[in-house]
């Protein structure tokens, strides 16, 4: 099989904010591999991460940069620094297959603090090792470094990694590609290659950019940083000033076909992805398998990960692979200039060169067969509907640029408000005050969600730290219903930690508790993360909560995620010991520091010190 090596050359890098060391990799305890990823820059510095998606009977350890130093990047002919693991924008690619376990040891070299989440693993039993800041733990401060355990053992495709305090994961992000057991395979042909299109976005404001995400929302939330392009492999591409020379190309060679895995990465946009006159074949989302649907384009959440596969059937030549921004919200948030990425896919050899969103949800299956089956719930103990709402709350004092309110998002009218102490941290040692575990299973009112002209009286939100308790191996239903509040409404991608969930229904308009439910898809329903509740509609998700912790649920649109709209379940521990959350491991970051942000706060005095 080819090694196709997804990135392009002369990616210019930044500070170095950490790096991964010391992992290893094994399908079991008694066939542990490792690796010591801890070297001296090299080349791989030049040529950003390396993917090593080539069927190969080990996985193949990435070369790792250790060492601390800020450079500038350039995109779009303007200069900046960035934080970034291991020197290179994505970070590296994590191979495994499945039913390894990965631990990814993280050496905090920069200024600030930082945590990372694997985005759609799921962490049985161990919400130690997930990583939402004040969620489940508290930043990883500079110059220590923490060891997460990410384990692998019933996903199969491709999720992600990214920081997940503030917007620092508009940086550090990467792809974990997860192949079949040894001794088993795709559900589908073997591709003949594959290559990684990690979608990324792109701010000016840099190592400021946490630092301007507080102000503005101190000030209102009305005027949060928006990103300047959108990049493929954190790249531009052909159509932006001074990127064509780092466009990314993807080889192909005519007659054979290519497993291309896509992640949204960009921190706050929906994605429209299509390649020219070539069709995709959706095989996988989220670290699942798909029944195949045959589409021309493709519309991916913030958080989403999909597997398609790519016929190379058309004349040899070059075809662009471009992603265009989807945006359902108020012009007054989204109507901004951006840049928009595109790649190039290149036949190989001699050649003389030569071109709706519900529709396509709704279209998505699980595989549903016998190696890959689905497991829905049919009988539900907890039912929810959870409204999620743009809203308002009053300000504080008269700090703020518009007026006498700031910018709120909810879930169920409930704005959440980061503890100071993580909450896996307070329940697992029994401390009063930090979270109450009143989060409700019905909005406080209930009015024409998605009607014109609402009353504002009813976007005022509350303010809380409010959780939803289950008991263990609860079969849980969830409605998301998205509403009209203050004429703000807006497609939201909801993701949900420590579980996979299988989505029943989607629609547009209010929910139907009597009529939709028949419709429900309850027997190949797709089994994801992350589900986008459509602009003026609902999404109905079910799942058995038998993964005992602390997991965060929230909208991973960041700008809404800063402005509220987030919540937490507390799984409670099962009878047994193996249905119980494990112990905490012996060291977890301080609290101390992180809410307080003092990092940047002392950069000069830090500095000095690496
Ligand atoms: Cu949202």
């Amino acid at each position: 099989m080819a090694k196709s090596s997804s990135y392009s050359s002369n990616i210019f890098l930044a500070a170095v904010l950490l790096f991964f060391g010391n992992v290893f990799l094994g399908a079991q305890a008694s066939n542990v591999l490792y690796y010591d990823f801890v070297g001296p820059a090299n080349d791989s510095a030049k040529h950003g991460p390396q993917s090593f998606c080539t069927y190969l009977d080990k996985p193949v350890p990435y070369d790792v940069i250790s060492s601390y130093k800020e450079i500038n990047v350039t995109r779009n002919c303007t200069t900046n620094t960035i934080l970034v693991v291991n020197d290179s924008l994505p970070g590296p690619t994590i191979q495994a297959r499945k039913g390894d376990l990965v631990y990814v040891k993280v050496h905090n070299q920069g200024l600030y603090g930082v945590t990372l989440h694997w985005h759609g693993v799921k962490q049985p039993r161990n919400p130690w090792s997930d990583g939402p800041e004040y969620i489940t733990q508290c930043a990883i401060p500079p110059r220590t470094n923490f060891t997460y355990e990410v384990n692998l053992i019933d996903l199969e495709g491709t999720v992600w990694w990214h920081a997940h305090n503030e917007w620092t994961r508009s940086t550090v992000y990467g792809a974990i590609v997860i192949l079949p057991r040894e001794g088993s395979s795709f559900p589908f042909a073997t591709p003949d290659g594959e290559h990684l299109a990690v979608l990324g976005s792109w701010y000016d404001e840099g190592t400021s950019l946490n630092k301007a995400l507080e102000m503005d929302l101190a000030a209102g939330g009305y005027t949060l940083p928006r990103a300047t392009g959108y990049m493929i492999n954190g790249q531009y591409g052909d159509f932006v000033p001074c990127s064509n020379e780092t466009t990314p190309h993807f080889s192909i060679d005519y007659g054979k076909t290519y497993l291309f895995r896509i992640v949204n990465a960009v921190v706050g946009s929906e994605m429209f992805i299509s390649i020219a006159d070539h069709n995709m074949t959706l095989v996988g989302m989220d670290g699942a398998y798909t029944k195949p649907i045959v589409v021309s384009y493709l519309m991916i959440e913030p958080g989403q990960t999909m597997d398609v596969l790519v016929m190379a059937n058309q004349s040899p030549g070059r075809y662009y692979l471009a992603a265009l921004r989807f945006s359902t919200e108020d012009i007054d948030f989204t109507n901004f200039v951006h840049e928009v990425p595109t790649a190039i896919i290149q036949y190989k050899g001699n050649f003389s060169l030569t071109s709706p969103p519900t529709s396509f949800r709704q279209q998505l299956r699980s595989l549903a067969s016998e190696e890959h089956p689905v497991d829905v719930p049919c009988n539900v103990t907890t039912r929810m509907f959870i409204t999620v709402s743009l809203n308002h709350v009053a300000c504080p004092d008269d700090s703020c640029y518009y007026g006498d309110y700031k910018i709120a998002s909810t879930l169920n009218n409930i704005s959440w408000e980061d503890p100071s102490v993580d909450v896996l941290q307070a329940y697992y040692r029994n401390i009063s005050g930090v979270y109450t575990t009143d989060f409700p299973d019905l909005p406080p009112v209930m009015y024409n969600f998605t009607g014109d002209d609402l009353s504002t009286s009813l976007a005022e939100a509350a303010q809380g730290t409010s959780l939803k308790v289950l008991n263990y191996n609860e079969t849980v239903e969830i409605v998301f219903q998205g509403t009209n509040l203050l004429d703000e409404s807006g497609n939201h991608p909801m993701h949900i930690h420590g579980y996979s969930f299988y989505v029943i229904g989607v629609g547009l308009g209010n929910f139907d508790n009597e009529t939709d439910p028949q419709m429900y898809n309850l027997v190949d329903p797709p089994e994801v993360n992350t589900v986008g509740v459509p602009k003026k509609g609902w999404a109905a998700i079910r799942f058995r909560a038998n993964n005992p912790g602390v997991w965060y649920w929230h909208c991973h649109i960041d700008r809404h995620m800063s402005w509220g709209m987030n919540a937490a379940f507390i799984v409670k521990n099962g009878d047994t010991e193996e249905t119980s959350m494990r112990p905490s491991p012996s060291y977890m970051p301080p609290c101390i520091a992180s809410k307080d942000k003092p990092y940047g706060e002392t950069d000069q005095t830090l500095k000095s010190d690496i």
